[in-house]
């Protein structure tokens, strides 16, 4: 992934990209690779994520509401960084 070195005649600077997976636009400092001109797919020049598998920087949990009342399953949960559907942001369902 040294693409500067493909073409000698053309002076260019490295730039580092760091590696997007989960698409918010920030990148994972751990993972990174060199490139010039071109961005690479899937990699950012920003490298400030903390948590490259969730697109944000902190996950909630969020609680199944089977009956849709409202509350949530507190045996039921799922990380995430908003409510997916038939999901709530309480436990406070006794029986769902
Ligand atoms: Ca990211
Ligand atoms: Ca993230
Ligand atoms: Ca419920």
């Amino acid at each position: 992934m040294f693409s500067c070195e493909e073409d000698a005649a053309t002076p260019c600077m490295d730039q580092v990209w760091y590696k997007d997976s989960d698409g918010d636009g920030k990148g994972d400092s751990k993972y990174y690779l060199y490139s010039c001109n071109v961005q690479p797919e899937g990699f950012v020049s920003d490298n400030t994520d903390n948590d490259d598998t969730l697109p944000c920087d902190v996950a909630s949990t969020f609680y199944r509401d089977k009956d849709g009342d409202g509350k949530g399953d507190p045996n039921d949960t799922i990380l995430a960084c908003e409510a997916p559907e038939g999901y709530v942001d309480n436990g406070d369902d006794d029986v769902d």
